[in-house]
Formats: structure tokens, sequence, C-alpha cells
């Protein structure tokens, strides 16, 4: 049964799947309540945006929740896995030690679980909702040796396949499944490989077993009962969608001391879909969202008007650049992979190291309507490129000498120190956050463009953003879609006690402002909503 629903024949998924065949798979699925469960994110207060704190301690991510994220309109946070992980020192703690469990103990680099539970409730607390990245997949490499070293100091034989805290022994794992002679995937054009075999080289847990699943949903249910919103599953190109399914069918409903009875754990799953391999996207849709890797890499070549390609090519961005349906996406700028180099997406991705255009990027994607939006919040390390790889990619966050990661200070200007970069504080990011908020459910309308790179749009009579990527200036008075008065422009600068602190957009009875947008602004967009108005 979840053979035919979940996994299509070869030759037959997704695009090439007659529709009335997909509508009936779809149908069938809503029918035995297999169906869209793990969608909605439970947001609070009509929030949308959620905001990846790549390896920030629980401790600090309490704070951050108190003190801005809740008061800013974040929905959501990202935390690293919360898994206990191999400890890597060659390199010395690299960050994606943390894809690398050993057990489901709930301790590791971003505190102790007593640490996890503290931050999930005071999250809660303020609306702000914990999304977990859960590492399924597998366990640690193969490579990973015998021993302790592991972040609570838990016992584990990687060579033997035992590791005695969950615990799993090697009949758990997929060796016999998989037909490379290297046991790893060797050529993602197969399957079969792709699933069963080893992603360079993490032990491949055999998700088939009814015992494999049932350790993984109690690990998942055990972040549930304590508060969390739902997750980021891990790698889920790799697993099988009818065993995802059954170890999502194991899932609790969430905790009813902060979300309504019956509500059912969010997920988005990361699945690579560039295009090119035989496993899709869609195969993961009936389940929960997907991250969309298309959407920063399209976006960034667009925005470094690469190959001709330009800002007013956007006017029918989303699924007419084929990209998945807008209500299964989760999308992003870039992710914590693709920033250094690893994953996907390619070079045109845009991050924190080019601020101009990356702010940019950013606010294109939280005015716009599609998908559901993530915010990146990294840290600085010592980027070294050499012939295209960075050789420092595997850097770990800001941290002590014995490897424990430092606290994330916030400075007199509200910005972050000691190497954290806080995009998510950044004025414009932060302020389109709340637009974004602002203009939830309503219709992208108003689209002008100049042909080039110059764009607007409005959000149906809530807001409007005007950006200049041109090399010249912007000089146009253009109809907004909203109602007449003096509007504070949320780029620049902010309503603050009854006046802006930046520009100011005066907008007619009839809906028409005046927008002048020098290409040499720190920022060339502006942005107005019905809650910047005076
Ligand atoms: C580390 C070391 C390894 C070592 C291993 C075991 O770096 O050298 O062998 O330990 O000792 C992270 C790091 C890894 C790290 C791992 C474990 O990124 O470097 O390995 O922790 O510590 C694939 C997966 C995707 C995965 C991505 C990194 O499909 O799920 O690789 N992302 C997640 C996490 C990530 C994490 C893991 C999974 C593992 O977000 O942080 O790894 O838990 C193609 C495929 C993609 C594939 C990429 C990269 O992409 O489509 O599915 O992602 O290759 O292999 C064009 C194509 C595009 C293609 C791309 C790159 O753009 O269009 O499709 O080229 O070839």
């Amino acid at each position: 049964m979840y053979m035919y629903l979940f996994s299509l024949p070869e030759g037959l998924q997704c695009s090439h799947v007659p529709i009335e065949m997909k509508m009936k798979v779809c149908i069938l699925a809503v029918a035995l309540g297999l169906g869209l469960a793990h969608h909605n994110s439970h947001v609070k207060h009509g929030r949308t945006s959620i905001v990846h704190l790549f390896e920030w301690r629980w401790a600090d991510i309490a704070q951050e929740c108190e003190r801005y994220l809740g008061p800013n309109g974040y929905s959501g946070v990202q935390i690293s896995p919360p898994s206990e992980n191999i400890v890597v020192t060659k390199p010395w703690r690299p960050w994606w030690e943390r894809y690398q469990p050993v057990s489901h103990n709930l301790c590791s680099r971003s505190g102790t679980e007593q640490e996890l539970r503290d931050m999930i409730a005071r999250c809660n607390a303020v609306g702000v909702n914990i999304y977990a990245d859960a590492v399924i997949n597998h366990m640690c490499s193969n490579e990973g040796g015998e021993g302790r070293h592991s972040t609570c100091g838990s016992y584990f034989n990687a060579t033997k396949e035992e590791f005695p805290s969950v615990p799993f022994t090697a009949q758990d794992f997929n060796d016999r499944n998989c037909t490379t002679r290297s046991g790893n995937i060797e050529d993602y054009q197969d399957i079969n490989q792709v699933r069963d075999c080893r992603l360079v080289g993490l032990l491949d847990l055999a998700h088939r077993r009814e015992y494999v699943r049932g350790k993984i949903a109690d690990y998942m249910n055990a972040l549930i009962d304590m508060g969390v919103a739902g997750f980021r599953v891990d790698a889920c190109k790799h697993m099988w969608p009818e065993d995802l399914s059954a170890i999502y069918g194991r899932l609790h409903n969430l905790n009813s001391k902060w979300f309504p009875a019956g509500s059912k754990p969010f997920i988005y799953q990361e699945v690579i879909d560039l295009g090119g391999e035989p496993i899709k996207a869609c195969e993961y849709y009936e389940m929960g969202r997907v991250t969309e890797f298309k959407y920063g890499a399209r976006l960034g070549t667009v925005i470094r008007k690469w190959n001709g390609e330009k800002l007013s090519d956007l006017k029918s961005w989303g699924e007419d650049w084929g990209l998945m349906p807008s209500d299964k996406a989760l999308v992003f700028v870039d992710n914590h992979d693709n920033q250094r180099g690893h994953g996907a997406g390619g070079k045109s991705i845009l991050t924190f190291w080019e601020p101009r255009l990356y702010r940019l990027a950013t606010a294109f994607m939280l005015a716009h309507p599609y998908g559901m939006t993530r915010v990146m919040s990294s840290y600085r390390w010592n980027r070294h490129i050499v012939k295209g790889k960075d050789e420092n990619d595997w850097e770990g966050p800001p941290s002590f000498p014995d490897g424990s990661t430092k606290p994330v200070p916030v400075t007199p200007e509200g910005g972050c120190g000691d190497g954290w970069v806080c995009e998510h504080r950044w004025h414009p990011i932060k302020n389109m956050v709340i637009f974004r908020n602002v203009v939830d459910g309503e219709p992208l309308c108003n689209w002008w463009d100049n042909g080039s790179n110059q764009i607007a749009f409005g959000r149906g009579s809530r807001g409007f953003i005007v950006i200049n990527n041109d090399d010249w200036t912007l000089d146009m008075t253009l109809s907004t879609g909203l109602s007449g008065g003096t509007y504070c422009d949320v780029i620049s600068g902010q309503k603050e006690g009854g006046q802006c602190t930046g520009k100011q957009v005066t907008v007619g009875k009839d809906g028409r402002a005046h927008f002048r947008i020098s290409s040499s602004d720190s920022d060339p967009f502006v942005a107005i909503h019905t809650d910047s108005k005076l």
C-alpha cells in the first residue's frame, strides 16, 4: 500500500505521472488520513518566517526568542541537531560533526537536555516555535572509530556498527541492501544506491525495519513532548518515502500545553532536487513541505545578472520557473551547506559575504508570496578559497580553545559580536520579516518593471516594495494599491514615535506614489506597509 501511494514506479514519477493518476493518489492519501497532516507550521499571531540559528547554544536561543525574535515577529527557529554526536578532532570540531549522531541522547555542543527543555519552553512562551533538525538517515561515519569520543560520552563502535545507547546493532543498518563496491553512494542516477548505500560513508540505517522506525519515532517523540513544533528532516532523498511516512505516522501530537489538541508536528524535508536526478522532490510533498533548492540558485543568478537574466524576469517567479508548488516549498536564499560550498546550489548562491546583494535577495524573498520563508543566521569563518573550493568550509562556530561554543553577545548597535553574523538582526531583513507578516495572505499585484532591473510590486492593499538593481537611478510614480497617506520606508529606517527615522513616502488618494532610488544607495530598495503608515 505504502509502496503504491508514495513510491511511484521509476519512469512514472511526479511530472511523468498523468494528472488524473496523481489526483487519485492524493485523494486516496487524504482519505486514509495520510495526507496533509504535517503541513501546518502552527505559527502564532499570523507570523510567517523562521530563522535558522545555525550552531547557536540553547541558552542563547532562549534569550534571543525573548529579547528579539518574539518582539520582531519571527515565527520560529530551526535549531542545529540536538542529538548526541561524534566529537571530531581532525579537523578540529567541524560544524558537520553534528550530522553524525551516535545516540539519541539530547546533549550536544549547543547544551544539555535541561537547557534544551528550558529553551523550548521559553521560546514557546513568547510565541516562537522550535523546529529541530532531525538527523535520522544515518549514524556516524564508518570511519568514526570506537570509544566515547561523543558529546555526552556515550560509547559506540562505528566499525562494528554498535550504538548501545540507542541501541542499534549491525542488523539495523542497510549494508545488505547496498550493491556498490565501496558501500557508499557512487551514482545519484541509481535510486537504490541513493537510498540504501552510505551518504559520504555515513552508516545508513535500515528504515524498513520496524525496530529502527520505532527508535527514530521515540527520539522525535521525546522532542515533541518537550514542546517542539516540528522538524527539518535531514537527507530525505536518502530515505524511501514509504519508510518516512511510516515513521511520521508514529509521531505524537504536539504538546497541548502550547498547541491546540490534535496538532500534528510540522515537517519540512531536505531533498535537493535541482533536476537531472531520478529522485524528485514531489515524491515527498504528501508528507510535509520540502526544501526548494532551485529558489536560491535561480534568484542568485538573477540578482547577479548572470546569463543576461534581470529582475524584470521575476514577474513570473514561482511555479512558472519550475519551482515546486508554493504550498509545498520551504524557501531560503542560502543554507548552512551551500553558503560554504557543501550540498548544492552552486556559485550563484548569495550569502552574508556579499551583504548588499544578500539583503536585496532576502528582501525580495520576504516580499514575494511564494513559499514558506526561512532566514539564515550564520557565523563567520576564515574563508579561504583555493581553485574554487573553500579550504576552511569545515570550521565550526565561534568557540573557546576547549571546543565549547561561545555565547552570542549583542552589541550596543543591536548586532552580534564574536564572529556571529546575525543576518536576522540586519535592519532591512528584520523589517521585511515584519512586512511579510503584515501582508500575509494578500495577492501579488500592481507589478511594474522597466524591462531591466527595476521592479516594484504590491501585496493587496497592505504593502509595496520597489527595487533598483540597475546601474542608474529609479525615478518613477507608481500605483501602490495602498490608501492615501504618509508611510515610513522600513528599509532606510522605520516608524518610531509617530515619525519616520528614514525615507518617507507619500501615497496620493489615487494610490500612486513617487519613488526615487539611487543605484548607489546602500540598500537600493524601498518598502512600505500599512503598519508603517504615520
Ligand atoms: C563529512 C565530511 C566527509 C566525510 C563524512 C564522513 O565532509 O568528507 O566523508 O563527514 O566522515 C554534512 C556535511 C558533510 C559531512 C556530513 C557528516 O555537509 O560534508 O561529511 O555533514 O559529518 C547531499 C545530500 C544532502 C546533504 C548534502 C551535504 O543529498 O542530504 O549532500 N545535506 C544534509 C545536511 C548536511 C549534512 C548531511 C546531509 C549529512 O544539510 O549538512 O552533511 O547528515 C548532488 C546531489 C545532492 C547532494 C550533493 C552533495 O548535488 O543532488 O543530493 O547532497 O550532490 O553531494 C550540481 C547538481 C546537484 C549536485 C551538486 C553537487 O549543483 O545540480 O544536484 O552539483 O554535486
